[in-house]
C-alpha cells in the first residue's frame, strides 16, 4: 500500500505551525497539499475553529498501518493530550483512504485501531471540501458502492459546508512546487 489521504487538523497553539509539520515529515512523499481551511468544530463540542487541510502522500515502503503510526507520532510530538473524544487538539493526522500498489482502496472493517475508508469522512465537510480541492475526481467507498466525493459533499447540509472556509495560509514555502 503506498498512497494516503490524510486528513490534518489542529486548534490547539499554533495550529498553522502544527498541519506544518506534517507537511515537512512528510518530504519527499507529498503528491499534493490542499489549500488551509478554518473550519467550525465538528462532532457538538464547544471548541475553538480548527484549521483543516488535506494531504495526499505516497511511499512504497508505507502499508495503511505505517500510516496511521506515522500520524501517531507527529501528534504525540504535537504534545496531544487525548482526553474529549471529537474534543480540542495540537494535532490531528486521520488516515481518510489507502490505496495499494495497484491503485486499488484498501477496504478495512472490525478492526478498531484503523477503519479505511475513515467511516466519518463522508459526513465532514472539512475532509471533502479540502480533498475535493486538491483531487477533484476522488472517490470513496460508501456501503460499498464508490461515490465522487463532490457528491457526497453536495449531499451534506449547507451549514456544514458554510463552517468551511478558504484562507491563504499555505503549508507549503516553495511557491514554485505546483502541488495547490
Ligand atoms: N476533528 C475532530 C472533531 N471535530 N472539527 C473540525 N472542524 N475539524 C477537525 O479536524 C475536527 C473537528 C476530531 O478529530
Ligand atoms: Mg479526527
Ligand atoms: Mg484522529
Amino acid at each position: 500500500m503506498t498512497r494516503a489521504v490524510l486528513s490534518i487538523g489542529s486548534n490547539l497553539g499554533d495550529r498553522l505551525a502544527h498541519l506544518r509539520t506534517v507537511v515537512a515529515a512528510l518530504g519527499e512523499r507529498v503528491l499534493a497539499v490542499s489549500p488551509v481551511y478554518t473550519t467550525a468544530p465538528w462532532g457538538g463540542v464547544d471548541q475553538d475553529d480548527f484549521l483543516n487541510a488535506v494531504v495526499l502522500a505516497e511511499d512504497p515502503a508505507f502499508d495503511d498501518y505505517a500510516w496511521l503510526r506515522f500520524g501517531q507520532e507527529l501528534e504525540q510530538a504535537a504534545g496531544r493530550v487525548r482526553e474529549v473524544r471529537w474534543g480540542a487538539r495540537t494535532l490531528d493526522v486521520d488516515v481518510i483512504a489507502c490505496a495499494d500498489e495497484s491503485g486499488a482502496d484498501i477496504v478495512r472493517a472490525g478492526d478498531p485501531t484503523l477503519i479505511l475508508p475513515h467511516p466519518q469522512a463522508r459526513h465532514r465537510a472539512f475532509v471533502l471540501v479540502p480533498w475535493l480541492a486538491v483531487e477533484p475526481s476522488a472517490r470513496l467507498w460508501v456501503d460499498g458502492a464508490e461515490v465522487p466525493i463532490a457528491e457526497l459533499l453536495a449531499g451534506l447540509e449547507p451549514a456544514e459546508r458554510a463552517g468551511v472556509a478558504r484562507t491563504d495560509l499555505r503549508l507549503l514555502d516553495d511557491e514554485s512546487v505546483d502541488r495547490c
